[in-house]
């Protein structure tokens, strides 16, 4: 049986203002992301986080699964921002980052960022982000931001056969377990410091600092967006979090969504 989270711990020494300082805690539910809009929509307060030990439902980008068996940290947090709901892609940035940062000062592991939403160790998916609110007119009442990272999961033994090509875990890079509760807080301290910085210093600061960590950049990549197949040189990823491409034929495009793969690494 993996180690699960001490949900009585959590907060013991938790050195944040607003993130975790309500926190809802489940043996099992659906999906967190929509604990926390429930929780959203009763009122509950910006950095209110709700965590689970397993989903049943757990969701990436377009309603596909997220496999969340015991072991995993899977948890949501409710943000309040003062955004248009398009630029709220600019969270998903700041938890990648957040999570990249945390998985190398803890760990030591070379954690990199992968557009859009995802966060990578040695090449395979360790951690996927979604980003889901609600809006009112033009504005946004509340995101709620859901961070899945495969913790104490034995890959080939939790993970479907398609996965275990594709994903990782940190119990699998690192050799042992580890303490969910201390990687929730060091990431929850990290979120809300990287958060004040948003706010104030707006988010290009929070894209150079994701982009120092993101090796497929000037690589040869192909994404799919939609219906349609993209090859090209990822030369950036811009202030509207679109991944700008030069085609084949040297058109340069932006792609504002999509799963994108690395065809061919930098020398
Ligand atoms: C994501 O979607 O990567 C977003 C994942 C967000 C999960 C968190 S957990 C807490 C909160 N509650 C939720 O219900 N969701 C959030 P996307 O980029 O669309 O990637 C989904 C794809 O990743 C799937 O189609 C699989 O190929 C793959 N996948 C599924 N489960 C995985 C896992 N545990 N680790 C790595 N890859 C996985």
């Amino acid at each position: 049986m993996p180690a699960t989270i001490k949900a009585d711990r959590i907060q013991e020494g938790l050195k944040t203002k607003l993130f975790g300082k309500y926190l809802f805690f489940a043996r099992e539910v659906g999906s967190t992301n929509d604990w926390a809009k429930e929780l959203a929509e009763l009122g509950a307060p910006e950095g209110t986080v709700a965590i689970a030990e397993v989903q049943t439902a757990g969701r990436g980008r377009l309603g596909r699964k997220w496999h969340s068996p015991r072991g995993g940290l899977w948890f949501s947090i409710i943000i309040k921002p003062n955004l248009k709901p398009a630029e709220t892609v600019q969270l998903v940035f700041l938890a990648s980052l957040a999570v990249v940062e945390v998985l190398r000062e803890l760990y030591g592991l070379k954690a990199e960022t992968k557009w859009p939403n995802d966060v990578l160790v040695e090449g395979r998916k360790v951690c996927g982000i979604l980003s889901e609110m609600k809006t009112v007119g033009e504005k946004v009442e509340y995101a709620v931001l859901g961070v899945g990272l495969n913790a104490n999961i034995d890959v080939e033994k939790e993970f479907p056969l398609e996965l275990r090509e594709t994903a990782t875990s940190l119990e699998k890079m690192l050799g042992k377990e580890i303490a969910l509760e201390i990687l929730l807080k060091a990431l929850l301290e990290k979120m809300e410091s990287l958060y004040q910085i948003f706010l104030e210093e707006g988010f290009n600061y929070i894209l150079a600092k994701w982009k120092t960590h993101a090796s497929f950049l000037r690589c040869e990549v192909e994404v799919y967006s939609g219906d349609e197949k993209f090859e090209g040189l990822a030369l950036d990823v811009d202030g509207d979090g679109a991944l700008v491409l030069r085609l084949r034929d040297g058109t340069v495009k932006r792609i504002f969504t999509g799963d994108l793969s690395i065809r061919v690494r930098r020398q």
